[in-house]
């Protein structure tokens, strides 16, 4: 995953018809959902890193949205984040992900349209001045949904001893908090007031496939101030 971005004139590097890729960034929360479940199931794979501010001129072709993550196989082509990790959940099975309980799967599905929430604060009321108080305060509660669904299973994952989809799902966006918390701590989880969210983020940096790929809180922040900035740095610490 550590290559550098294709950029507006980057030639389309020839596909291998077995090879899995996927066109991502490494910055990129839901592109990370993707790389997460390739990590997970241990599947060979070749990333092509897109600079999102300057994409290339063939990257359409690609996914008409022109959004990553973008997975390929051959001539089959998948796009938005939750099908592509479906679909690899579907095709490699091992190290399978999605629960086969239906009351479950129903539940993961609440949490993962509940983390829209989390997400708009990130990109939104977190980073703006006027906004902050009030986002800490929505942040909180919504803390509180997570810390209360973890307080019906038996964790200390959503998934139990080992991860399952919906923490792939809803992890890039808490990995990236934490960057936000550099500027004001109140952002962070706090141990006292949401302990099984605080044990879900230790069990989570232990997984093997977030270890695999993860950034910590100084890499986040470090980017972050390149967006503010208006330049973002894709490339960051490569
Ligand atoms: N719903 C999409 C998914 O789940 O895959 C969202 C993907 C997305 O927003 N990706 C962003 C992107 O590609 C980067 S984090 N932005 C480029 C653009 O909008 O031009």
């Amino acid at each position: 995953m550590d290559v550098k971005c294709s950029t507006r004139d980057s030639p389309l590097p020839p596909l291998q018809k077995t090879a899995l890729r996927i066109y991502s960034n490494r910055f990129c929360p839901y592109a990370m959902r993707a790389m997460l479940v390739l990590e997970h199931k241990n599947l060979p794979y070749e990333a092509v890193n897109i600079h999102l501010k300057n994409k290339p001129s063939w990257y359409t072709e690609k996914n008409p949205l022109s959004k990553v993550p973008v997975i390929e196989k051959g001539d089959q082509i998948i796009y938005e984040s939750t099908a592509v990790c479906e679909w690899l959940d579907e095709v490699y099975p091992y190290n399978r992900l999605t629960p086969t309980d239906p009351y479950i799967r129903a539940r993961d599905r609440i949490l993962l349209e509940y983390i829209g929430k989390i997400t708009s604060l990130y990109y939104g009321k977190l980073k703006k001045k006027e906004t902050l108080e009030e986002g800490i305060t929505e942040l909180q509660k919504h803390y509180q949904f997570f810390e209360d669904e973890l307080a019906r299973r038996e964790g200390p994952l959503f998934g139990g001893s080992n991860p399952a989809m919906i923490d792939f799902f809803i992890w890039p966006f808490f990995e990236r908090l934490p960057g936000l918390a550099k500027r004001d701590e109140r952002i962070a989880v706090n141990q006292t007031a949401f302990p099984r969210l605080a044990k879900w983020y230790s069990a989570m940096y232990a997984v093997p496939a977030v270890k695999a790929i993860a950034f910590d809180a100084d890499t986040h922040a470090a980017f972050l101030k390149t967006v503010d900035e208006g330049t973002p740095n894709f490339d960051l610490g490569l």
